[in-house]
């Protein structure tokens, strides 16, 4: 039987981890022959490497965000999707009657010099809770595999699937992710490994909304108490798609299709190569913040409008969607239409401004607000995730919350109904469309730079240049504070927007980039395929 978590009940097959046999069923057509040089690869290092062949692929995808940010963890839906980039994880299983059968996981990479070789025991994980911090001293690479691992077995024992204890394996992983650009290389190795584990344990089929949801539970035990975006548009993920990923009443993705438009439709991706956490400003706890003030902002507002206890959140605390739901059935408001969305939205906003009338409050005051004692506070909400902020921003980060999810809507209603049209329009008729999707990625990256405060200097400058260079709309994409901007361009414009961002990005701040180092730093993407199990010959 299928796994499940436990309020799911039957799925229908197409909810299943797919199995594959075919590179072609993975990759684009594009990318094929690089992919299948670079499986090739992969199959020969393996065997040469443990001298026995891999039985099996576990295989997930990065993701681009195009627009929906930092509201993931409000529960509200995002659209993101899947790249083409992802993490292979090689497994060997060997069987007890295998003389070389030594109850070692031995997981290799195949950038050696970068991530170095680890050797771990099977007895260090006969309790799925073990402690990942125990296991190694240093927290490196493998931490990810690790987390993986480790969900992989407590959720099978939580959800009583049967699986047979863990065997000797032999693992060699190969990512073509940029890492710390988000584009979300962490989720895909996490997701990757967890299935990888999984494979190797169970004979059961493996749900897609199980996998997503033990992926996001998973790399929380890495320190961030991050939403479900990324795990779900890896899992999910559709060539040629994007997705709009839903959280409420379970995790779901439904997939909308962006390339078929006349011009074509192309997203630019460019790396600002500033690493969120090497900057002075930004500590390793600025995203945990984030999270926090969603968290108290929506406790606190429920409170004041007495719209009942909120629904929590993976045991953290309620969400600003779970508010605003109540509002729209307080109101009586039937939604789904423009005109009601765009007026809760401005009655919201309206609340929020008229509960929080500073950008900044001390945790005593926020513990005042919440009807709490401010040790309370900072026990329930700032000690699993420790945050050392002193205040904290409850009415502009609530507000880029509240409206990001309105431009989502606006987003996927406009890339569904334009996808139906464009085709019949002449190109410069279906400008109007480009123009009005570009227009909400430009008031998201205003957003969150001015509301969310998570852009920096170079993220806003990549926008300023692509736009310039034809670019319909232009924002960053993920946490921020560095990482990747994405870029909505016509197709007879990718070239102009690319050569663009070199000349006035690249070549002023990073001039000594090589050739390839910029092929890898910007690029066009298209939406990829999700994860699957590959067998192939
Ligand atoms: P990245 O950029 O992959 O670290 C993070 C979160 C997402 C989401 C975005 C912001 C993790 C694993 N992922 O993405 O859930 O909240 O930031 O939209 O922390
Ligand atoms: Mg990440």
């Amino acid at each position: 039987p299928p796994l499940y978590s436990p309020p799911l009940s039957f799925p229908p097959p197409e909810d299943l981890v797919p199995t594959v046999t075919r590179l072609h069923d993975i990759y684009s057509s594009v990318d094929l022959s690089h992919q299948t040089s670079r499986w090739h690869a992969l199959v020969s290092r393996f065997k040469a490497l443990y001298d026995r062949p891999m039985t099996f692929v576990a295989r997930s995808p990065g993701r681009v965000n195009l627009i929906g940010e930092h509201i993931d963890y409000s529960w509200f839906p995002v659209l993101p999707m899947a790249t083409v980039h992802d993490v292979l994880v090689a497994v060997c299983v060997l069987p007890q009657s295998d003389p070389a059968t030594d109850d070692r996981i031995i997981l290799s990479n195949v950038s050696s010099s970068k991530y170095p070789t680890r050797v771990f025991n099977t007895h260090d994980f006969q309790d799925p809770f073990f402690d990942i911090s125990t296991i190694g001293t240093d927290v490196d690479w493998s931490a990810y595999f690790l987390a993986g691992l480790k969900g992989a077995l407590m959720f099978s024992k939580l959800c009583a699937t049967e699986t047979s204890p863990l065997p000797t394996m032999r693992i060699l992983v190969d990512g073509d992710i940029p890492p710390c650009a988000g584009l979300s290389a962490s989720s895909a190795f996490v997701c990757s490994s967890l299935l990888a584990v999984l494979a190797a344990t169970t004979s059961s089929m493996i749900e897609k909304s199980f996998l997503v949801n033990s992926s996001v539970i998973s790399e929380r035990v890495l320190g961030v108490n991050s939403g479900g975006m990324d795990q779900a548009a890896s899992v999910f993920g559709v060539r040629d798609h994007a997705l709009l990923v839903d959280f409420r009443p379970l995790v779901s993705a439904k997939p909308v299709r962006v390339l078929d438009t006349v011009p074509p439709l192309c997203f630019v991706l460019a790396n600002s190569l500033v690493v969120a956490a090497n900057r002075a400003e930004t500590g390793p706890d600025t995203y945990n913040v984030r999270v926090v003030e969603a968290v108290l902002a929506a406790e606190i507002l429920a409170r004041k409008y007495n719209v009942g206890r909120l629904e929590i959140r993976d045991g953290f605390g309620g969400t600003l969607r779970g508010f605003y739901d109540r509002v729209c059935e307080q109101e009586g408001w039937t939604m789904g239409d423009r005109e009601s969305e765009e007026r809760a939205v401005r009655e919201v906003v309206r609340r929020i401004q008229e509960t929080f009338e500073r950008d900044r409050y001390s945790l005593e005051e926020v513990a005042e607000k919440l009807g709490q004692k401010t040790e309370d506070m900072v026990r329930k909400y700032m000690t699993r995730f420790p945050i050392r902020a002193k205040y904290l921003n409850l009415r502009d980060r609530s507000i880029h919350v509240i409206e990001e999810s309105f431009r989502v809507k606006c987003f996927s209603s406009l890339l569904a109904s334009s996808t139906h049209h464009l085709r019949t329009l002449s190109g410069s008729e279906s400008r109007p469309y480009f123009d009005a999707l570009g227009a909400l990625m430009n008031a998201s990256q205003a957003s969150c730079a001015n509301l969310f405060d998570c852009s920096c200097p170079e993220v806003d400058e990549l926008t300023q240049i692509a736009r310039r260079y034809g670019a319909a709309g232009s924002r960053m994409t993920g946490t921020g504070w560095g990482g990747c901007t994405v870029s909505l361009v016509r197709a007879d414009k990718v070239a102009d927007v690319i050569n663009g961002l070199k000349k006035e990005y690249y070549a002023v701040r990073y001039p000594e980039l090589s050739a390839s180092q910029l092929e890898q730093a910007v690029f066009a993407i298209r939406p990829g395929n999700g994860t699957v199990l590959a067998k192939i010959e």
